[in-house]
C-alpha cells in the first residue's frame, strides 16, 4: 500500500484495514470447491459444490457474528448492522456460481471482496449509518439453468420466480428441485422477502477483458454495462436413415439450424466489431452418425452498447431464423433482455474518489460482460469496480488475477462502501 499524505478518515481507514492475504487465501479455498483440471472450477448454480461454497461463506460470516438470511430464490444476505437498524441496507457482493469450465475469480472475487470490506469496517471500528449487507446472488451465470442473473432479476422484480422454476439442466434436473435442496441446506438462515428496499449496490469483479492490463491500470471504474439479449432456438425436422433417405424427402434439423446461424451471422455482421454475437450451445438429436437429425437446439447471445441497435438487430432475430427454416418447424424464445445501463454518477464518483484517495491509478470503462449490477441499477444507486485479469481471459480455467490487484480492488470497494453507507445518493439524483 503506497504511503498516504492524506489525513485519515473512516473510509480510508476502512480501506487500509482490508486484509489482502486473507482475501487471497479464501479465494484459493473457494477455488478448491469444485476444482477441475487446469486450475479452474465447476461450481454451477444450486449444485452440491455451490451449496458447499455457501456453507463455507456462512461459516466465515458466523465467526464475525453477522446475521445470515436468504430469500425464496436462495439469494444469500450477510448483514453487518448499522446505527439505524431500520434504514435500507447498502448491498455489496456478487455471485458464487461458475461457468461449467470457469475460473477461480469470476463472481466469487466480488463476494469475498465484499466480505473483506465488512471485516475491514469492523477492524477500523466504523459504525455506518445504514446497515451493510454482503449478497451472493443465485445463478448469475446461467450455464446450468438458463438464463443468467436469475437471482438478481427476481430480486429486482424483472422476472417472476415462477418463471424460473421450470428451467431444466442438461441432466434433466429442474431448477425448482435444485432450489429446494439449496434452501434446505441453510435451515438456520432468516427468510427475507423478495426485493426488500436497498439504499445502494456495489460490486467488485475482474474485468473479463484486456483493457486494464494493457493500459497498466490496477483499477477500473465501471461506467455502465452493454445491453444483452438471449434467445433459445428449437428446430424440429424428421429423422430417417442416413443411407436411404433422398435429399428431396429430408427435413434435416441440423442443416436447417446451420442455415439459420449462417443467416444470423449476416444480420450480426458489423465492420466496427462492436456487436457481440455468440452461439455457445448446440445440441442435436438423435445425435447418431447414420440417423438424420430430427431436432436441433441452439442458444443465441447478442450484445451491444447502443440500445437502438440492440433493439433493431435483436427484433430481427426471429424473422431471420424463420426465413432459414426451409421444410423444418422452428420455435424461438427470447429468454433474456436488458438494455444497456449507465451507473449512478454519484456511485461512479465515489469509486473514482476512493481510488484517487488510495493513490491507485484508474480507468473509466464500460462492461462488456453483464453483471447482477445490470438489474440492481434499476432499483438503487449502483456501481462497480474492476480489477485486471491476465490477458482478459475469463469463462475459462485459465482465468488469472494478481493478489495485489485483487487487494487494491477490495480497498476501493471498501472505501466507497463506507461512504455510501454514510450518505447514500437517491436514485432520483441520477
Ligand atoms: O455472460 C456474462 O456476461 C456474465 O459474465 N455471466
Ligand atoms: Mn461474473
Ligand atoms: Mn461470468
Amino acid at each position: 500500500m503506497p504511503h498516504h499524505s492524506l489525513a485519515p478518515d473512516p473510509a480510508l481507514n476502512a480501506a487500509r484495514a482490508v486484509d489482502g492475504e486473507r482475501l487471497w487465501q479464501r479465494l484459493m479455498e473457494m477455488a478448491s470447491i469444485g476444482a477441475i483440471p487446469g486450475g479452474g472450477v465447476c461450481r454451477q448454480a444450486l449444485s452440491p459444490e455451490d451449496i458447499v461454497a455457501r456453507e463455507r461463506l456462512i461459516g466465515w460470516a458466523g465467526q464475525r457474528g453477522y446475521r445470515v438470511a436468504v430469500d425464496s430464490i436462495a439469494n444469500l444476505f450477510i448483514r453487518r448492522p448499522g446505527m439505524i437498524p431500520t434504514a435500507p441496507p447498502v448491498l455489496v457482493g456478487r455471485h458464487m456460481d461458475s461457468q461449467p469450465r470457469g475460473g477461480r475469480f469470476d463472481g466469487i472475487y466480488g463476494v469475498l471482496a465484499g466480505l473483506a470490506a465488512l471485516e475491514a469496517l469492523d477492524a477500523a471500528g466504523i459504525q455506518t449509518r445504514h446497515p451493510v449487507e454482503l449478497v451472493a446472488w443465485t445463478n448469475e451465470e446461467g450455464g446450468r439453468f438458463a438464463p443468467g442473473a436469475m437471482g438478481s432479476m427476481v430480486f429486482a422484480g424483472q422476472r417472476r420466480l415462477d418463471d424460473c422454476l421450470d428451467a431444466v439442466d442438461s441432466a434433466g434436473v429442474k431448477f425448482a428441485d435444485a432450489l429446494r435442496e439449496t434452501l434446505n441446506a441453510t435451515p438456520d438462515a432468516e427468510c427475507r422477502p423478495l426485493g426488500f428496499p436497498v439504499a445502494g449496490y456495489l460490486e467488485a469483479h475482474i474485468e473479463q477483458g484486456p483493457r486494464l492490463e494493457a493500459e497498466g491500470k490496477p483499477i477500473g471504474i465501471v461506467t455502465g454495462i452493454q445491453g444483452a439479449r438471449w434467445f433459445d432456438v428449437m428446430v424440429q425436422g424428421e429423422t430417417g436413415h442416413a443411407g436411404t433417405t433422398p435429399r428431396a424427402l429430408r427435413r434435416d434439423a441440423l442443416q436447417a439450424a446451420l442455415d439459420m446461424i449462417q443467416a444470423l451471422k449476416g444480420l450480426m455482421y458489423d465492420p466496427s466489431d462492436t456487436v457481440r454475437f455468440t452461439v455457445g450451445r448446440f445440441t442435436v438429436s438423435p445425435n447418431s452418425p447414420n440417423a438424420i437429425p430430427e431436432r436441433a437446439r441452439f442458444s443465441v447471445d447478442f450484445r451491444h452498447p447502443d440500445g437502438r441497435l440492440l433493439a433493431e438487430k435483436g427484433d430481427a432475430v426471429a424473422q431471420v431464423v424463420r426465413g432459414a427454416a426451409g421444410a423444418c418447424e422452428v420455435n424461438i424464445t427470447e429468454t433474456f433482455h436488458h438494455d444497456p445501463c449507465v451507473f449512478h454518477p454519484a456511485v461512479v464518483a465515489a469509486l473514482g474518489a476512493a481510488s484517487n484517495r488510495l493513490q491507485l491509478p484508474s480507468l473509466r470503462l464500460p462492461s462488456g460482460a453483464f453483471h447482477d449490477a445490470l438489474f440492481l441499477n434499476d432499483r438503487c444507486p449502483t456501481g462497480m469496480v474492476f480489477v485486471p485479469c491476465e490477458k482478459g481471459i475469463s469463462h475459462d480455467v485459465r482465468e488469472n488475477a494478481e493478489p495485489g490487484d485483487l487487494e487494491a480492488g477490495a480497498r476501493v470497494l471498501t472505501a466507497a462502501l463506507a461512504s455510501l453507507a454514510e450518505q447514500p445518493p437517491t436514485i432520483e439524483e441520477r
